[in-house]
């Protein structure tokens, strides 16, 4: 399957505006010339995000030889749960293991080939479909019926990929050698999400929303709160300067800066009073698993995404104690993004899977004993994000399109949209190695 896989639920796709999404393009320039020639502080051109080419350099590049977000713990609770992720032309199987431990393999048999598991659910031993060769949750082949004599099971393990489980949130990464910058980044992260205890967690739903944009112009579109207002559900209890500095306040957005500062100061006290970690961090670009992690403060006394900032969860994530825990925004690249607030989790993945299209999924997380009906309503918890993605999708719909035309050159970013820029320069490093190109200053 050349599809991220199918999860239960997918949410329907909407006409955005009346056009229909672009078609992949060949690329008449090079590459390396694409990458050699970008210019600093502009979106990227039209080609990165209609080429073949390009969108085959993603895959190989970026999606295969970087960590990539592909899973909740809680998703696989149980040994033998097991999830299946498709990046390009590669699937692997993500299984919780009788150790409790979560792995990843190839999701290809080491007999002939056949793939071995589909989508997502639970299985005793791994048995490939084709001639029954039976493997263990930990890889090991057990039973391969009619070899010769002087078979070797022990040569014919599945071909593991490199897994990390950071505070409930599971990477892979399907290089030889992965970067070791992750576990740098998972040693500074994990005191941050510890008291979510994500890996008990409960998945209260999972969506996947087709998008008709590059994966790239999903990911950009996150890493800005330049269109926030955009979101009014949203803007309801986070304020609507995230990635915004004193310098970028102007007259219109001075009465929300003043209130954000107060409340980061209140939270920071809090946090402190509770003994949980306070410090932001912003390494979008500048190591090689790049990612922001911040301590933002809700509006007033919101306690959470829903209108007026209500809870709600009545049961509170882990060990948090206090309802009004704001938010903690953690972002990597290249392809996710996270919010942990102090009644519901919720994790966001973008996944490739043309030139023109990606799927954007959406975990909500909970309480282990939270019941749906009783402690939380799943259409109210969902709602907010539910609405903000699909304004989101409608962007991305929009500027693909926008994109895709012959009129289109980039343009500069605003003084607020740094992230996206360190999202692009994290991108073009990683395609610049790739190419063999000179770092630019
Ligand atoms: O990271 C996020 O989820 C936010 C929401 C809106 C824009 N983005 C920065
Ligand atoms: Fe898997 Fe033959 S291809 S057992």
């Amino acid at each position: 399957t050349a599809q991220l896989t199918p999860t239960p639920e997918t949410a329907p796709v909407a006409p955005a505006g009346s056009s229909t999404p672009s078609a992949p393009t060949a690329l008449g320039t090079s590459a390396a010339e694409l990458v050699a020639r970008r210019r600093k502080g502009y979106s990227l051109e039209g080609d990165f995000y209609t080429s073949r080419e390009i969108y085959d350099l993603d895959v190989d590049v970026v999606f295969s030889k970087n960590w990539i977000f592909v899973a909740a713990a809680a998703e696989i609770p149980e040994a033998g749960d097991y999830v299946t992720v498709d990046i390009g032309k590669a699937s692997v199987v993500v299984v919780r293991d009788d150790d409790d431990e979560i792995t990843a393999f190839h999701n290809v048999c080491r007999h002939r080939g056949s793939r071995l598991l589909e989508d997502k659910g639970f299985v005793g031993n791994i048995v490939c479909p084709y001639h029954r060769w039976t493997y263990a949750l930990d890889g090991s082949l057990l039973h391969a019926e009619s070899q010769p004599p002087g078979f070797d099971k022990s040569c014919f393990s599945l071909h593991k990929v490199h897994v990390r489980n950071l505070a409930g949130l599971v990477f892979i990464c399907l290089a030889q050698d992965a970067p070791a910058d992750f576990d740098e980044v998972a040693k500074i992260v994990e005191p941050h999400l510890r008291p979510y205890q994500l890996d008990k967690a409960k998945v209260a739903r999972q969506i996947d929303l087709p998008e008709a944009g590059n994966w790239k112009l999903v990911m950009e579109n996150n890493r800005e709160c330049y269109h926030c207002d955009g979101h009014p559900e949203l803007i309801s209890a986070f304020f609507p300067i995230f990635g915004y500095s004193a310098e970028d306040i102007t007259p219109r957005l001075q009465p929300i800066w003043d209130r954000y500062t107060a409340a980061k100061e209140a939270l920071a006290e809090k946090r402190v009073a509770q003994g949980t970690p306070l410090c932001d961090h912003q390494e979008l670009d500048t190591r090689p698993v790049g990612f922001q992690l911040e301590h933002f403060p809700l509006e007033g006394e919101s306690k959470s995404f829903a209108a007026g900032g209500a809870a709600l969860c009545s049961k509170l994530i882990g060990d948090v104690k206090d309802a009004a825990f704001g938010d903690i925004s953690m972002h990597l690249q290249p392809n996710c993004w996270f919010h942990f607030l102090g009644d519901h989790c919720i994790a966001f993945s973008v996944m490739p899977t043309s030139p023109t299209t990606s799927v954007l999924r959406t975990t909500w997380l909970v309480n282990p004993d939270a019941e749906e009906g009783t402690d939380y309503d799943l259409e109210s918890l969902c709602a907010t994000w539910n609405a903000t993605n699909d304004q989101d999708r409608t962007l991305v719909t929009n500027t693909q399109i926008g994109c895709s035309d012959p009129a289109y050159v980039p343009g500069p970013y605003s003084m607020v949209e740094d992230q996206v820029e360190a999202f692009v320069n994290w991108y073009m490093t990683r395609l610049r190695e790739h190419l063999g190109l000179e770092a630019t200053a």
